[in-house]
């Protein structure tokens, strides 16, 4: 199987977060991509490959983020530090809770300053932006698009089983349109399902339909972010399975199906804590059943292995052998099926719990 990995994925390096009130280090952490591509170097059936250069990354992640957002992530940093912010990251002080304000207020923002802006485009405090953020943002995001390129050149829309592995670092399905959090600031899959759309113009109908597109997303917490994307539109389906009253809290309920023409286009599975394999693969089979139903021309995995039985934050009991039949079950759907790495904390496991997913869905 092909992956792709970009080196700038390593430089975001914040030093610390708050998590449960406690300052802790920082773990979504460089060595997390180290161990993968480690993991993934030594195993004979995987070939590792640059991101594509060429790429408008900046262009792709348009289609999902507003301008004003990508903006404030290329310039956070140095105008937190101009503005006396400590130099190691900007890191929220309030935020800009919108149900607190009887109306928005936004023709004030010209005048807000950095820290007013760090509390604005961020939802929680696991999101330092330090010197390198951007870059490594950016760099994951071409990570997924170089990715999702190669299976678009090798792998028609509705063509069989075929799968990449976009090896992307920092993580994207908690990035909203306009927000960041939990250790997410673009959202890589979002990106990438509008640039397979956006590549492969459908036009069974005559008019320039999208081209329907599923995203699964097996990672431990909510995408919150990915569910917002697309909340509203048909032609991304997005599915999930999580976990039930753990973060990021406020979504995920299986009461959420989707608004307006997105209506029915989006599913969430919610699951209790301390979940392990048989009753994961059970739930996930119904996930599978209804992203069959939707015939997508690919599928998008947001994968995260923080679901793994020894994950330091996270409350799942999956094991190994799980891994190898989540895989095999994805398989199942014999679509061109495209790998966005997302979670997972376990830094001595979590190359080996990605190898069992791929290696799985290649059997
Ligand atoms: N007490 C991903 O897996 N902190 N993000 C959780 C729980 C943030 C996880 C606090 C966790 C974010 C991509
Ligand atoms: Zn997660």
């Amino acid at each position: 199987m092909k992956v792709f990995y970009d080196e700038d994925s390593l430089l975001h390096n914040p030093p610390y977060e708050i998590l449960d009130g406690h300052l802790v280090h920082y773990y979504e952490s460089p060595s997390r991509p180290q161990t993968i591509k480690h993991e993934l170097e030594n195993a004979p059936s995987f070939t590792i490959l640059p991101t594509n250069k060429a790429l408008d990354v900046l262009k792709h992640a348009r289609q999902v983020h507003t301008g004003d957002y990508l903006q404030y992530l290329e310039t956070a940093y140095a105008a937190w530090v101009a503005d006396g912010g400590d130099k190691t990251a900007v890191m929220p002080e309030r935020f800009h809770i919108r149900s607190c304000f009887r109306a928005h207020r936004l023709q004030t923002r010209g005048a807000w300053g950095a820290i007013a802006r760090a509390g604005f485009y961020c939802f929680d405090l696991s999101c330092p932006i330090t010197a390198d953020t951007h870059k490594s943002a950016l760099a994951s995001v071409r990570t997924a698009l170089s990715a999702a390129e190669a299976l678009s050149a090798s792998s028609p829309p509705y063509s069989p089983k075929s799968g990449i592995f976009a090896h992307c670092r920092p993580p994207g399905h908690h990035a909203g349109t306009a927000l960041c959090g939990g250790y997410c600031f673009l959202n890589n899959a979002s990106i990438a399902a509008r640039f397979l759309q956006d590549i492969n113009p459908s036009t069974d109908t005559g008019t320039a339909q999208k081209l329907p597109i599923a995203i699964l997303d097996i990672d431990y917490h909510h995408g919150n972010g990915t569910q917002e994307i697309f909340y509203e539109d048909p032609s991304v389906l997005y599915v999930s399975l999580h976990a039930q009253n753990d973060y990021p809290y406020y979504t995920g309920s299986k009461s959420e199906t989707g608004a307006g023409a997105g209506l029915s286009y989006t599913y969430n599975h919610p699951l209790p804590r301390g979940t392990a394999d048989d009753g994961y693969i059970a739930e996930l089979q119904r996930a599978l059943d209804e992203i069959r139903t939707s015939a997508p021309a690919y599928v998008l995995v947001s994968l995260g292995v923080d679901t793994y039985i020894d994950d330091p934050i996270s409350d799942f009991k999956l094991t190994r052998a799980g891994y190898t039949r989540i895989g095999q079950a994805i398989a199942q759907l014999n679509r061109p099926t495209l790998f966005v790495m997302e979670g997972g904390y376990h830094i001595e496991t979590i190359g080996k719990n990605v190898r069992a997913v791929l290696e799985g869905f290649e059997l």
